[in-house]
């Protein structure tokens, strides 16, 4: 018998993750429409994928595919981002994590490892001089490749901090080559409900979407993160290419990218359209800011017992602030 003993930086799940009483209520109101019966069915079915032992077979060679980016690593550590706090464990990191499309607990990291990651195609569409299709591996070769340090707070009040590898969004942006009309980009997860069982839950707006200004995306901190640790990204992390915006609550970090599409319309993220009045556009982290359920003065950091204070914009005022200096009408931090 294995019995977990919670840590003190853990929250009891239910705690954690305040986007469960959203979905709670969401399932609610569709078991009453649909009749009692169906209560958590769709979750149920998408998990038990038995059915064609072929189309089986196909899916477990897919996720076994070898990361061939994996002789690249470790980069270079780029000295200008540094931390004042150690480092997370690695198994803390890439064990405690969120990601929707495999579950709603932090405990998803197993499932995560049925997610194929190559082939892996990225598509940069929308207001460009030329949309185009770019393999992961040749997006590498052309891409300024570095090693970062970055703290990470997630709204739900944890944090952590970790060696990201990837490269500044600013060299995906001038690759992309956006015209002047463009003054967003949007950001879109893969969507494969086959082998990512929370995409059957229909109750989310799948694919996971995020977005960012184009000012924020071309700052020095915008960073595209394609491993951690000094090694090709875990896939419960994103791989094989999520996005790193230290100084904005977690779930702008958007995780297993496939598409940028560059626009003039602020694209309304997956969360922001579940829940506009819990988690907005902008979303830059703010202690002084309470999220409607909870306070965000203070994080668990993982790994750590107590808790420490939150700081303006995570720490990383001194890269962003002027960013937000003329938009005092939004509503910047939630
Ligand atoms: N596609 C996708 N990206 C995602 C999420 C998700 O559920 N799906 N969760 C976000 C949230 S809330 C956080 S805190 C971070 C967690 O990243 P980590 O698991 O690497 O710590 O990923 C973000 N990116
Ligand atoms: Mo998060």
């Amino acid at each position: 018998m294995l019995i977990r003993i919670p840590k003190g930086w853990e929250l009891p799940e239910s705690a954690a993750t305040p986007e469960s009483l959203f979905r709670d209520r969401r399932r609610l109101i569709k078991a009453a429409a649909a009749g009692p019966i169906l209560l958590g069915m769709p979750a149920l079915l998408a998990a038990c994928d038995d059915g064609d032992p072929a189309a089986k077979a196909a899916l477990e060679a897919g996720a076994k595919i070898p990361d061939p980016s994996a002789k690249l690593y470790p980069f270079d550590r780029n000295p200008k981002f540094t931390l004042d706090r150690p480092l997370t464990a690695e198994r803390l990191a890439t064990t405690y994590n969120n990601y929707y499309e495999f579950g709603s607990s932090k405990n998803i990291h197993e499932k995560a490892q049925r997610l194929p990651i190559r082939p892996w195609t990225i598509t940069i569409a929308g207001q460009v001089e030329k949309e185009f299709e770019i393999g992961m591996d040749d997006l590498l070769a052309k891409m300024p490749l570095e090693e970062r340090l970055y703290r990470h707070r997630c709204v739900e009040a944890w944090s952590m901090a970790v060696p990201w590898s990837g490269f500044a969004m600013k060299a995906l942006v001038d690759l992309a080559r956006p015209l002047s009309s463009a003054k967003y980009v949007k950001m879109v997860t893969f969507e494969n409900p086959k082998v990512a069982s929370g995409q059957s839950e229909s109750w989310y707006p799948w694919p996971y979407v995020e977005g960012l200004s184009l000012a924020e995306a071309t700052n020095d901190l915008a960073f595209l993160a394609t491993g951690v640790y000094g090694k090709t990204m875990p896939k419960q992390n994103g791989a094989p290419l999520r996005l790193a915006v230290p100084w904005k609550y977690g779930f702008k970090s958007i995780k297993g990218l496939v598409r940028f599409e560059f626009t003039d319309k602020r694209p309304v993220s997956f969360w922001e359209q579940l829940q506009n009045r819990e988690y907005g556009f902008w979303a830059n982290v703010n202690p002084e800011v309470p999220h409607p359920r909870w306070s965000q003065a203070t994080e668990r950091v993982l790994g750590v017992n107590g808790r420490v204070p939150t700081l303006l914009y995570n720490g990383y005022g001194e890269f962003v602030a002027d960013l937000y200096k003329d938009m005092s009408g939004e509503k910047l931090f939630l």
